[in-house]
């Protein structure tokens, strides 16, 4: 490997994004952390290569035969709870290849468990916890310690964008088992300005709440739709706030400067007025995905859902789906199947409340518990689960529910097939498809017509999460 003029001498650096397993091709979002660090490397003249392994579908094999014919001198990897063992087995890989690279190991995991994570892989030399634009050259070029704790980076508005050459050869194109075209992921704000979920754990890894310019966002819209020829924005922000005036400036920025570009967002259901919705619609919004988690009032109550007595919740729901659906943006609608002491009738009544509704389309999740969240300190302080279950699935061993895991499994697939089927509620996909030709997604039309009989294969016939019983509870 040659280093282009001006490129650091010796210095040759790999960043990669894990697969969930190897081989498996999962292309709904682009790994913005490491594209945005291989940015940062790229500009300080650092030879450097990102590759995501999930949306490559590549085997083991394919990355050794990668690293064998490139001299790679460090190799860094964003590590996931649930996908963080693939991480370390790249990194004893690495190892075994070439003692001398330098391993450094980064992300939420890291985030999370700091420097324990030397305790779970011998082969990692560098841990970084937090955000780490600001340090990442240091650290390749002259590293000081084993573990950085950098928390995150206050003024967002300065780092460079990620640099998405590096997978512009892949097609991102699911959204919720929607089929859309060639997408772009990015980021508006981060950290949601909630924070209180007692499920979620995105608060702990965030830390804080920050917001980009309207305007840098804009100039990085205009990059992705006019020189880039993306089709498709995925906004994955925790939860973009649109009944408030920056999001309204942001939209209203984008009409003016005629870029149409769809886009797809995910939100919180209280935080939808008529105007942002008008102003979404405007600024050629697709679709929104809403957290809903259940419409028990005690089970809201549980998560810390909302502000409004959780009583209300339902109403905030139902309002917000007749918002969008008035202005032909599809809703997608997330629900925690089986949270703690969560009765099957409790279940039963979100799903046909769901299924009566204006939702376009329901993803189901059993309930997990999340290294992070307050329910997964409260099930270790209780002594319900260990503090090394970092991503568990709810179980009646535990003592937190009445089901195994297995069932709550089935019941999240019950009620995806009850809402979703297109035999069972046949004007569901109606309405899904009518707002496909209202927002003249021909593209995204044809490719959903055709998909269709594979999406009524998967409802009847196959379970939609492949499982590795022993991961379950890890
Ligand atoms: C978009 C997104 C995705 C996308 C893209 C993945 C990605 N992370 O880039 C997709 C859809 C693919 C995805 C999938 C999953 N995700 Co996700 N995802 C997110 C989300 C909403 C935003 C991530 C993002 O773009 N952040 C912005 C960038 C700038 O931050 P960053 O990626 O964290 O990177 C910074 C630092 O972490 C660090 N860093 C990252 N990598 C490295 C590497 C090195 C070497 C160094 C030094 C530093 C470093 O520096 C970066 C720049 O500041 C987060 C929630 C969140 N707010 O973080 C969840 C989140 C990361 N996802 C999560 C999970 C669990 C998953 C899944 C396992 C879900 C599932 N059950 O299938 C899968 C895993 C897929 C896989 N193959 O591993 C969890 C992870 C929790 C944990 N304990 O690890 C999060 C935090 C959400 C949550 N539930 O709390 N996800
Ligand atoms: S679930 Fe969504 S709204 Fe709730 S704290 Fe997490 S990111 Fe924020």
């Amino acid at each position: 490997m040659t280093p282009r003029i001006g490129e650091k001498r010796n210095v040759s650096v790999l960043l990669l994004f894990m697969p969930s397993k190897w081989g498996e091709v999962e292309k709904f979002c682009q790994p913005l952390g490491i594209l945005t660090l291989g940015a940062i490397l790229k500009n300080a003249g650092i030879w450097v290569q990102v590759i995501d392994l999930s949306a490559e579908g590549w085997s083991k094999k394919q990355l050794i035969k990668k690293m064998c014919n490139h001299n790679f001198t460090h190799v860094g990897i964003t590590l996931l709870t649930p996908t963080r063992k693939i991480g370390y087995e790249i990194f004893k890989t690495c190892k075994i290849l070439n003692p001398d690279i330098t391993t450094i190991a980064g992300g939420p995991h890291v985030t999370f468990v700091k420097e324990d994570i030397f305790k779970e892989s011998g082969d990692i030399d560098i841990a970084v916890s937090g955000e780490a634009e600001l340090e990442i050259v240091e650290i390749i070029m002259n590293p000081t310690k084993r573990f950085y704790d950098l928390g995150y980076v206050k003024d967002i508005d300065n780092l460079p964008i990620p640099d998405r050459t590096f997978v512009r050869h892949i097609k991102y194109n699911k959204m919720s088992g929607i089929s859309i075209g060639d997408s772009a992921s990015m980021k508006w704000i981060r950290g949601c300005q909630w924070r209180k979920c007692t499920f979620c754990s995105r608060s702990e890894i965030t830390m804080a709440h920050r917001r980009r310019s309207p305007e840098k966002i804009i100039e990085e819209i205009d990059i992705l739709q006019n020189k880039m020829k993306y089709k498709n924005l995925i906004v994955v922000d925790d939860s973009l706030r649109i009944n408030c005036e920056y999001t309204k400036r942001i939209l209203k920025l984008k009409i003016d400067k005629k870029l149409d570009i769809p886009f797809w967002a995910l939100a919180r259901a209280d935080h939808i007025d008529e105007e942002g919705a008008a102003l979404l619609k405007e600024a050629n919004c697709v679709g929104i995905l809403l957290g809903i988690e259940s419409i028990v009032p005690r089970i809201i109550d549980r998560y810390k859902k909302t502000n409004e007595p959780p009583e209300q919740w339902h109403n905030i729901i139902e309002k917000s789906f007749k918002i969008l659906n008035k202005h032909n943006i599809i809703s997608i609608g997330s629900l925690i199947i089986g949270g703690p002491d969560e009765t099957k009738e409790e279940i039963l009544e979100t799903v046909e409340f769901c299924k009566n509704s204006n939702l376009d389309v329901a993803e189901a999740f059993p309930f997990q518990f999340i290294i992070g969240s307050k329910l997964w300190s409260e099930a270790i302080s209780e002594n319900k689960i260990s503090s090394s279950q970092y991503y568990s699935y709810n179980d009646r061993s535990f003592g937190t529910t009445s089901f195994t895991t297995q069932e709550l499994f089935k019941m999240a697939k019950y009620a995806e097939k009850r809402i979703n089927s297109p035999l069972l509620n046949p004007g569901r996909i109606l309405r899904l498809f009518k707002k496909l030709v209202k927002n003249r997604q021909w593209r995204m039309l044809i490719y959903n017509l055709i998909k269709l009989p594979l999406v009524l294969k998967s409802v009847f016939f196959n379970h939609p999460y492949e499982l590795i019983p022993e991961d379950l509870h890890g």
